[in-house]
């Protein structure tokens, strides 16, 4: 079985849904340890709850982000990973902490990106009225919220929408998707081909079926 660590900054629900899937005997990983770069995260005590080991590395205690990601990387290495699992991590990494888990770490997004890379994304698609929504879930690359996609969902924008109930049926989506998308990669069924993914098995014969070429 494959194993993961998750990255938090606060809340951790979506680290809450890996655990809730695992649990279900949806999502076949290890979730060897959840690291937080905030001692208060919330969802520190909720994996403590659930006997997952966690760690603390406080980029605050760092006097740059290189040596931040440096002593992060060390940390997360100490559990030997398959898979690095950003959720509700705040922290943007170097291009030579990025390198070194190439191909083996997801972020989800709340966005449909490419479009609102970056902070405050509900608030921003509020602002230009679009009326789709969403969420991805990408593999990192050093170009911040710009790699290969993996699986989104959309999320119609209504009309007397704010940012919080906008953000909270975003949220429902990405509770569904990352999941999804950390299962595909335990099943070794994620491909990146000219820096495009594709899912192999069922899925893809799904997107065939509803995109016919
Ligand atoms: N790092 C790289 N290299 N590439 C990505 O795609 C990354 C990443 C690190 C985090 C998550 C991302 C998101 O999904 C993510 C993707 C933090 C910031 C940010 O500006 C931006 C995007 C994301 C995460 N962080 C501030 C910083 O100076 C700090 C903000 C804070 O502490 O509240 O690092 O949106
Ligand atoms: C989620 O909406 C996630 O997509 C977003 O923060 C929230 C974390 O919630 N991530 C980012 O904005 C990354 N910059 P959670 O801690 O409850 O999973």
């Amino acid at each position: 079985m494959k194993n993961i660590v998750i990255l938090i900054s606060g809340r951790g629900s979506n680290m809450e849904a890996l655990i809730a899937a695992r649990d279900k005997g949806e999502l076949p990983v290890n979730i060897a340890a959840v690291i937080s770069n905030k001692a208060d995260a919330k969802g520190l005590e909720t994996a403590a709850k659930a006997g997952i080991a966690t760690r603390v590395l406080e980029h605050k205690a760092f006097a740059s982000r290189e040596a931040f990601d440096t002593a992060l990387l060390a940390l997360i290495d100490e559990f030997a990973p398959d898979l690095v699992v950003l959720a509700g991590f705040m922290r943007i990494l170097t291009p030579d902490f990025v390198r070194h888990y190439e191909g083996r770490m997801f972020n989800i997004h709340p966005s449909l990106l490419p479009a609102f890379p970056g902070l405050h994304t509900h608030q921003r698609a509020l602002a230009e009225g679009v009326r789709i929504h969403g969420c991805t879930v990408h593999f990192v690359t050093a170009e911040l919220d710009h790699g290969p996609v993996v699986i989104q969902a959309a999320v119609p924008v209504l009309a007397d929408d704010d940012e919080d109930r906008l953000a909270a049926r975003v949220l429902q989506e990405e509770h569904r998707i990352y999941p999804q998308a950390v299962r595909w990669f335990a099943e070794d069924r994620l491909h990146l081909v000219d820096g495009r993914v594709q899912v192999s098995g069922a899925a893809a014969d799904f997107t065939r079926l509803i995109s016919p070429t």
